[in-house]
């Protein structure tokens, strides 16, 4: 189904309206700026701005009478293609704000779901998007559908217009269950892949955080990846999952996640459920924050209130503070001495990638046990399961035939395997005393 780009056309007019009835304490202090990177994300020029006060939202047209008299006066006909709000609006105020303005209008809900369209490039994104926007698509229908019918009197005097409406509603829910099978296939082969890991006793490491704190940029630092990270809102829409490549690590499964933002629309939230609920299964998040934002703590409040309405409860997270080179050091220091649980660092710069390490071996592992073991000959398949979790450092034959092998591990995996008659963990001294004697 094709949906009309608004980044096709050029000129906007955004508006930015403060409601003060709404609660103030969830207002970012940045969210004009955030609002406007939203609108050039889009592909859309800001042509003229305004930022306009109000104590509710009206019902029939979301602004007020006079504010909208004053915008008829400004909006120019000839250069003004379309006008952007910073609210989730009804069927019905866009589209008496429409007739009243004569221009198109869109709401940060319709804004946000173009630029998921425009970013999506797997099949699943495509997806997952096209799934937003069909539901999002559906609910202006049955209002206009209802309006409507209120208007020409219920059933029995549908005009064609209406028999339209009824075609678009029917060919629209067909779509959404042909998109939400397509879909299932692909969550099972999630699942699937789910089970790999569990048996592979990789622990997985999911990065989550506002959009635009530097998510792929750690990403790609810890799995020497190169994916691609940009000051823009959205960048990443797919989650990727790489193995960590540095050594000094256990074995960890890095996943780079679709980053937030405050009211994100429910229908996204809806659509990317499969790849939002990867997160549940984590081991631990990790929540990177840009440091130098000056709403940081809002946004971490924010990301938080998503995860707890998506479900992701009680998974261990380390709180990243990232862009760490952005903040001046006097401030740095106070924040580092206040919050010892968290990671102080610059993605970009890879600095104190070390304290991030050892938190991360800390939390997922116990600490790390980096040594040797031995073990009898018949516990042949522990040899293979450590293998194939990337453990084993060096391997020799005792003496009297036994294992030796040097690993590297989590201690609560080890004391795990330590249960098994015939595993032992040794020292260096025993180790070249019994290969000495082989
Ligand atoms: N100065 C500085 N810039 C950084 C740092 N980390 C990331 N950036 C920049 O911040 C911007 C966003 O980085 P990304 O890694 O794409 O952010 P993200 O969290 O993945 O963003 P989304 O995918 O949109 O959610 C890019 O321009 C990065 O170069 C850092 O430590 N310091
Ligand atoms: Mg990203």
């Amino acid at each position: 189904m094709n949906f009309t780009k608004i980044n096709q056309i050029q000129n906007a007019f955004i508006i930015y309206v403060n409601i003060k009835s709404f609660d103030q304490r969830n207002n970012l202090e940045n969210s004009f700026d955030e609002f406007k990177s939203l609108v050039l994300s889009s592909g859309l020029t800001i042509k003229e701005q305004r930022d306009i006060s109000q104590n509710t939202p009206i019902i029939n047209t979301f602004l007020s009478k006079g504010k909208l008299e004053d915008l008829k006066q400004s909006i120019s006909q000839d250069e003004i293609d379309i006008v952007v709000i910073n609210h989730e609006l009804s069927a019905s105020q866009t589209r008496n704000l429409e007739k009243y303005l004569n221009k198109r209008v869109i709401d940060k809900t319709e804004l946000i779901l173009d630029i998921f369209a425009s970013r999506a490039s797997s099949h699943v994104g495509k997806l997952q998007v096209e799934l937003a926007q069909l539901k999002h698509l559906s609910t202006r229908l049955i209002r206009g559908w209802t309006h409507l019918e209120r208007q020409k009197g219920g059933i029995g005097l549908r005009g064609p217009g209406e028999t339209q409406l009824e075609t678009d509603r029917r060919l629209i829910g067909k779509r959404i269950k042909r998109l939400n099978q397509k879909l299932e296939k692909s969550h099972k082969q999630k699942e699937i892949n789910r089970y790999f890991r569990r048996k592979s006793r990789n622990k997985l490491v999911s990065l989550v955080g506002y959009t635009n704190a530097g998510k792929t940029t750690l990403f790609n630092k810890l799995t020497e990846s190169s994916q691609q990270a940009e000051d823009k809102l959205f960048a990443t829409l797919d989650s990727v999952t790489r193995k960590n490549k540095d050594p000094k690590h256990g074995p960890i499964l890095f996943s780079d996640t679709v980053g937030f933002i405050s009211d994100l629309p429910t229908q996204l939230i809806e659509s990317f459920k499969a790849t939002l609920d990867e997160l549940k299964t984590a081991d631990l998040l990790l929540h990177v924050v840009d440091s130098s934002d000056v709403d940081y703590k809002l946004k971490i409040k924010k990301v938080n209130k998503i995860l707890s309405d998506i479900g992701v409860i009680n998974i261990p997270q380390i709180i990243v503070n990232n862009k760490c080179d952005l903040v001046e050091n006097t401030k740095l220091d106070l924040l580092k001495t206040r919050r010892k649980d968290e990671v102080f660092t610059s993605a970009e710069k890879e600095d104190n990638f070390s304290d991030l390490r050892s938190k991360l071996n800390t939390v997922l592992f116990n600490g790390i046990y980096n040594g040797w073991i031995s073990m009898e000959n018949n516990l042949g398949n522990i040899r293979s399961s450590l293998f194939d979790m990337g453990c084993v450092k060096e391997e020799k034959i005792s003496s009297c035939g036994k294992m030796l092998i040097k690993i590297k591990i989590g201690n609560d995996e080890l004391d795990e395997l330590l249960i098994h008659k015939g595993f032992e963990v040794c020292h260096d001294e025993d180790i070249l005393l019994k290969s000495n004697k082989a």
